[in-house]
Formats: structure tokens, C-alpha cells, sequence
């Protein structure tokens, strides 16, 4: 299969996350991708594609506009109001706050907008993350035309990655949802019943809040559980949907120290969900972060398991997106990854 990649996503190269309370170097960083591409190459898996641009388009038919202003513009607004330093939110409107019925307003001042838009204070905005996330979310794009156009499959090597950004807010490392702007624009070129299937570490809680209230586009995570990992209030098993989008989501947490037997259960049941739902397509949010070398997580995934799940999401037999997530064991990121997409040529 072909792998779209920009050397764009360099410009996404924050100085700080604040990480369990600890100002700490970004776990997402640029090494990331160049490792994942290169084990591409040197396992010849297909060719390197450049981005195609679509413009803002399909960016839009899934975010709304105040947030991709605000990633567009946010920098500037930082810089004029002195600061040269990673922009990082610091107060939030939680919802306890508003009177009853109140909803959140988007503020003028930089540091309010940053709190209204942001999840967390892991994800710096500096100088070139518009340029980077723009293109991360063009990377899917043009990855999503290759698959629209009789591909079996492609990789989408976005970064920043998208699965934590929702449809007016970003965080956890992403800005813009890369999966679900693919899968949009599978629904826009025909595609009647799409699926994403999240296999990251973490619960794809943006995902599911853009999707949640349609039954167009299944979405399944498996993930650690909420209860004890991050993004922490959303991705329990009882959210399947809301509305005419009810039955159409499904969460498959799973505690930490999971190994591969018990994560084979829940891939059988993500696969039969993908089936009885009649997807004509598949979108996968391919993280990485489940590795039992990952720094940040606590599955217990090993290289080989990967090719296994290759296998597994092959058996779909459907055309497949991949889209780049997470994975910050950056050494054996690009192994891991190819691995998973070797399996399912295999499968
Ligand atoms: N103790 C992705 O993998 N920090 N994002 C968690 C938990 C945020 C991960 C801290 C992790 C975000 C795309
Ligand atoms: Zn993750």
C-alpha cells in the first residue's frame, strides 16, 4: 500500500506538555514520523505520496469554524499580546460553572480562548502548528481520495495525530481530527455507511463526540479505561450513541497491563460490529501507544502482536484508511506500525 507523508508536521516541535503535573518535552514529537517513514521505506511497503490540498472544505465539514480560526490565528494573537514562549491553556469553563442552560462563550482575550477551545495543557501552540496540522489533515485526505479511488488501502502518516479533537475543541496532541475528516469525506464522495475503528491506547473521545449523534458513521474504540487513563471523562462502555446516532458507537475499555489474548476479544467484537453494520469502508485511527515499551501507557502489546492485528482488521475486507494516532516508544514506533500494516496486506 502507497503511505501519504509531508515534511510538513516539523513545524508542529513544542519546547513543553505539561505532563502529570510536571512540565516535561513533548511526547508528540517530530522523530515520530520521520521513524515511522523510514521503516517504510526500508520494508518497501509501497510508494511515498505527497499531499494533495483540498483546502479548507473538509476541514470544515467536520470542525467548526471558531476552532480552526483560532489554530489558524491563535499564534498571532499570542505573539501581539507578548508572549514568544508555547501557548498553553491555564483555566477552563468547566460546565458547573455556567448558570443553569448558559452555554460556554468563546472570549476575546487569548488566554480565555485558549481554555475555551483546549482539553488539556499538553498540547503547545507554537509558531508552525497551523502549518502542521493543516497538513496532517490533508495527509488524510489525500489518502481517503486513493482509497475513494479503488485502492485497497493506504496510510495516512498524519501528524500531529486527531482522535482527542472533537468538533469545537483539541487537545491531547491533536488539533484537528484527521480520521474523522477522512471518513467525512468518504460520506461526501458516496460512501452510504462508513466505520472507524480506533485501535489507540487512548479512548478516541473526539471521535466519538463528532460521530455520536449519526448512524452514517460507526465508530468503535478499544482503549484504556477511562476510569484510570487519560482522556478520563469519556469512553465508558455505557456511551453507545445518542438520537438517530444510538447503537452506533461502541466503547471497548480495557484495564491497564492488557495483553494480547484480551485484546483479541475485543478486536473479534469491534470486527463483527464493522460487519453488521455494513461499511462500505473503514477508517482506522492506527496509534501505537499500546506497545509494552510505550512511556506513557500501560498495555502490554509486542511487536508481533501488531502483525496480528493487521490480520485482524483485514478480516473487515474492506477498503481500509489507515490514519496515523499515537505511539511514543518513538524506537520501535516505525517497526510497530508497518508491522500492523504488513499483517493486513498478509490477512
Ligand atoms: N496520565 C494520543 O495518543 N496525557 N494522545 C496523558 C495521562 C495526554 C495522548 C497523561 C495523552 C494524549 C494521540
Ligand atoms: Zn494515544
Amino acid at each position: 500500500m502507497h503511505t501519504v507523508y509531508s515534511e510538513e508536521h516539523r513545524h508542529q516541535d513544542g519546547n513543553v506538555e505539561l505532563f502529570e503535573g510536571k512540565v516535561v518535552k513533548p511526547h508528540e514529537c517530530p522523530r515520530r514520523a520521520e521513524i515511522v517513514l523510514d521503516r517504510v521505506k526500508a520494508e518497501k511497503l509501497g510508494e511515498v505520496i505527497g499531499l494533495r490540498d483540498f483546502g479548507l472544505d473538509p476541514i470544515l465539514a467536520v470542525h467548526d469554524r471558531g476552532l480552526v480560526e483560532f489554530l489558524r490565528d491563535g499564534w498571532d494573537e499570542w505573539v501581539k499580546s507578548g508572549r514568544t514562549f508555547d501557548a498553553l491553556p491555564h483555566v477552563w469553563p468547566v460546565p458547573g460553572l455556567l448558570p443553569p442552560g448558559k452555554q460556554r462563550q468563546a472570549p476575546h482575550s487569548i488566554d480565555g480562548k485558549l481554555g475555551y477551545y483546549a482539553i488539556d495543557a499538553g498540547t503547545p501552540i507554537v509558531a508552525g502548528t497551523w502549518r502542521a496540522v493543516y497538513a496532517s489533515a490533508q495527509v488524510a485526505v489525500t489518502g481517503q481520495r486513493l482509497v475513494a479511488t479503488g485502492e485497497r488501502a493506504a496510510f495516512a502518516l498524519c501528524r500531529p495525530p486527531g482522535h482527542h479533537a472533537g468538533s469545537d475543541f483539541y487537545g491531547g496532541y491533536c488539533f484537528l481530527n484527521n480520521a474523522a475528516i477522512a471518513a467525512q469525506a468518504f460520506r461526501d464522495a458516496g460512501a452510504k455507511r462508513v466505520a472507524i475503528l480506533d485501535v489507540d491506547y487512548h479512548h478516541g473521545n473526539g471521535t466519538q463526540q463528532i460521530f455520536y449523534e449519526r448512524s452514517d458513521v460507526l465508530t468503535i474504540s478499544l482503549h484504556a479505561d477511562p476510569k484510570q487513563e487519560f482522556p478520563y471523562f469519556l469512553g465508558h462502555a455505557g456511551e453507545r450513541g445518542f438520537g438517530a446516532g444510538e447503537g452506533y458507537h461502541l466503547n471497548l475499555p480495557l484495564p491497564w497491563g492488557t495483553e494480547w489474548p484480551e485484546y483479541e476479544v475485543a478486536m473479534d467484537e469491534a470486527v463483527k460490529g464493522i460487519i453488521a453494520h455494513g461499511a462500505e469502508v473503514l477508517v482506522v485511527s492506527l496509534g501505537l501507544d499500546t506497545f509494552e515499551q510505550d512511556p506513557i501507557s500501560r498495555f502490554k502489546l509486542q511487536h508481533e502482536d501488531y502483525l496480528r492485528m493487521g490480520e485482524k482488521i483485514a478480516s473487515c475486507d474492506l477498503p481500509t484508511l489507515f490514519v496515523m494516532e499515537g505511539g511514543y516508544a518513538v524506537d520501535a514506533l516505525g517497526v510497530n506500525t508497518v508491522n500492523v500494516l504488513k499483517g493486513f496486506e498478509a490477512g
